[in-house]
């Protein structure tokens, strides 16, 4: 609709056009109610400007009928804006189950990627248009806010926390990347390119590549590394609880209250394991802050979870992003 409007970013995935209605929305009511209220303005001081030296106006006393009127009207006008706004912003930060999985680390000053297969790219990302894309992003250093205008999508990449960002891209082409959190010196160069693609040609550029090692494969090298496996057995003989079928079951935790494991909670059992110890266990894991990076963090966490993977075993190759996945996967955000 608004393609060939040079001040207007274009609609390139499937939420645009939401965000861009309530957007739209909320300019008409506040331009029809700044007119309408600058035109009234101008209109009483004409009607009732002060015709001789010696008039005096009468005091009014209130209105009852008119004080509800313009506090019910503007209620009402409101709560359409919040329920909508509401509305489009749940549906936004929920990803649907099965969309795509893609890393992403900010870091001063640019973009790293890494598909599940592999595949790295710095400040660009390719993706298929059509299918929901997942994107799950940590910071190395500050913060970042990774931005696609095209797509009306941007969230904070926050340090020391696990970020999504979600979008289906409808239309293929090249969309600008932004960095949109002022992040040091050269921010404005922390800039890049969203490629989307036809799905044919995805999977060509895909696996046209150098394809690196795969996110779980590299975590199972860590997992072995940072002797996670001295503790975590495939057995409930170690020191540390299973973590096989763990991802997105309840946890009892000592002292009571239960938790969902979800990325969130493995990325703190990994940084501060002392914050939520498992029940039945003692707090003698120790911290891995500051001796793995972000990237190697997520690695984790997708090998972690991989380990809940029906009908793969723990560690197995992960799975091509275009495979859907599997439907028992449990999902953190329901939607
Ligand atoms: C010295 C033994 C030890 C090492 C090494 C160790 N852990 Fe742990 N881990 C534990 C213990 C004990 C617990 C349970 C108590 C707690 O929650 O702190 C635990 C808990 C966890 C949990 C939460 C499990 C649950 O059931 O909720 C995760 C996830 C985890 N560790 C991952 C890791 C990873 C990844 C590594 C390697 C980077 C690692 N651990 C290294 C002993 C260890
Ligand atoms: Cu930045």
């Amino acid at each position: 609709m608004f393609t060939n409007f040079p001040f207007f970013p274009q609609q390139a995935s499937a939420q645009a056009g939401q965000v861009d209605a309530i957007y739209f929305f909320m300019v008409a009511v506040t331009a029809f109610f700044s007119i309408l209220i600058a035109g009234l303005v101008v209109y009483f001081a004409f009607k009732y400007r002060r015709r001789h030296r010696d008039e005096i106006g009468h005091a009014i006393h209130g209105s009852l009928a008119l004080e509800l009127l313009w506090t019910v009207i503007p209620f009402f006008i409101t709560m359409v804006m919040f329920v909508w706004g509401a509305k489009v912003f749940f549906d936004m930060y929920r990803p649907p189950a099965g969309a795509m999985e893609i890393h992403v680390v900010g870091k001063q000053w640019m973009w790293k990627v890494q598909h599940m297969d592999g595949r790295r790219e710095i400040n660009e990302l390719h993706v298929p248009v059509g299918r929901p894309v997942k994107l799950i992003m940590g910071s190395e250093d500050v913060l970042h806010s990774y931005y696609i205008p095209d797509f009306r999508v941007k969230a904070d990449v926050i340090p020391g926390r696990y970020n999504v960002l979600w979008f289906t891209a409808t239309r293929p082409g090249n969309y600008h990347l932004f960095c949109a959190e002022y992040c040091g010196t050269k921010h404005s160069g922390m800039i890049g390119t969203v490629t989307a693609m036809e799905p044919a040609d995805f999977q060509a550029w895909l696996s046209g590549g150098r394809a690196d090692e795969s996110p779980v494969a590299a975590g199972e090298k860590l997992f072995a590394d940072l002797t996670c496996n001295t503790c975590h057995l495939t057995d409930t003989q170690g020191r540390g609880p299973m973590l096989t079928n763990l991802f997105g079951k309840q946890v009892e935790l000592q002292g009571g209250g239960t938790v969902t494991v979800d990325e969130a909670y493995i990325r703190e059992s990994i940084v501060l394991p002392q914050a939520k110890v498992v029940a039945g266990f003692q707090p003698l894991m120790p911290t891995f802050q500051g001796l793995v990076t972000e990237e190697q963090l997520l690695q984790l966490i997708a090998y972690v979870r991989s380990l809940s993977q029906q009908g793969e075993a723990p560690g197995a190759a992960p799975q091509s992003p275009t495979m859907p996945q599997s439907s028992s996967r449990p999902v953190v955000e329901k939607k």
